[in-house]
């Protein structure tokens, strides 16, 4: 049985305990369907006897790459937003961390794909050769295609929620997040800014559908499983996208301040793009002092939610004063 969250001594407890529960889950659900029936993933008799050997070396394969560049660190922002969210309306921890790993297999596959040659062409991720690196450029593919896909598979799941509409819900909110009007179309529009003088508002735009809409979600996920009231579940979505903004405010000061080897991944890469971000556009200073604000901001939001929301404003502060 795990403690709620907001017993936890510091924020740092909280997400290490989030992480530890996630990390399980997660390698549960990405391991080969023969060898565990915690995988939501059921193969009828009949697709059984006629898999043959190739077949199964395919899915090992892909479910190699899979577990790579998941179960390879990270922060595990989204999930956390997921499970504290959802801890402020009594929901389940198993039903939240079920939730959260779909949307971290989600946020694995842009990872995963936002490294490929053909975009950010990186060779580090999370301190480690990035999948197609590891694995070659058509497997990385295809591990991003299993984990967007898998992670509507998870949430379709009864595990998720007894209550087919709340897990379809979920599963609309998410796609709507991370699809064309979400996360890859920020994407797109990222692509095409690059040489290109992009305004403030333009960027604050740009980075509301790359990054915003997913932390949107992870927040407003919680809220989902607990049938939580609208007006509550736009507070929480307005506090993650301020709160997603700062983030992004100082990971594009990380870009511009930090080392390889402090943050696991390649730097000043926007510069040499010559993408326009909030840093470029508002300078180092107006820039972190932006992102400040935007921290108040986002904690503002939480005014409503008791003790119990304490977390989601410790990790507002975190994000930050990030160095990873
Ligand atoms: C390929 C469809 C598609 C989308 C890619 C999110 C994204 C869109 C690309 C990531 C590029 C990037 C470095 C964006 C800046 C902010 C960001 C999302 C960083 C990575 O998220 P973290 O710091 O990563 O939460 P960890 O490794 O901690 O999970």
């Amino acid at each position: 049985m795990n403690k709620p969250l907001s017993a936890h001594d510091s924020l740092q407890d909280a997400i290490a305990s989030v992480s530890e529960s996630l990390n399980v889950r997660m390698g549960q659900l990405l391991s080969a369907p023969e060898s565990n029936s915690n995988t939501v993933i059921s193969m009828s008799s009949k697709v059984e006897a006629t898999a043959d050997v190739n077949h199964v070396r395919g899915v090992e394969l892909i479910l190699d790459a899979m577990r790579y560049s998941t179960l390879s660190g990270g922060k595990r922002l989204r999930p956390f937003l997921t499970v504290c969210s959802a801890g402020l309306f009594g929901v389940a921890w198993e039903s939240a961390v079920e939730a959260a790993s779909a949307i971290e297999f989600i946020h694995t596959y842009s990872l995963i794909h936002d490294d490929l040659p053909a975009m950010d062409n990186d060779d580090l991720r999370r301190g480690k050769p990035t999948c197609h690196k590891a694995f070659g450029e058509a497997a990385a593919i295809l591990a991003g295609d299993g984990l967007l896909t898998y992670a509507f598979q998870v949430l379709a799941s009864s595990r998720v929620h007894a209550d087919p509409a709340v897990r379809c819900e979920l599963i609309s909110n998410l796609a709507v997040a991370s699809g064309c009007w979400g996360m890859v179309g920020g994407q797109m529009m990222d692509l095409e800014a690059e040489n290109k003088q992009l305004s403030l508002e333009e960027i604050i735009r740009l980075q509301r559908l790359k990054t915003g809409e997913l932390f949107a979600v992870s927040c407003e996920a919680g809220a989902i499983l607990g049938k939580a009231p609208g007006m509550m579940r736009k507070l929480l979505r307005a506090y993650a996208h301020d709160m997603g903004l700062a983030f992004q405010i100082t990971d594009d000061l990380l870009d511009v301040e930090g080392t390889r080897t402090e943050t696991g991944k390649s730097v000043r890469k926007d510069k040499i793009a010559g993408k326009a971000t909030l840093v470029s556009v508002m300078g180092v200073e107006r820039a972190r002092e932006h992102a400040k604000i935007l921290t108040k901001q986002a904690i503002s939001h939480l005014d409503v939610f008791d003790k119990k929301a304490d977390n989601l404003r410790a990790l507002a502060e975190f994000v930050i004063s990030r160095k990873v």
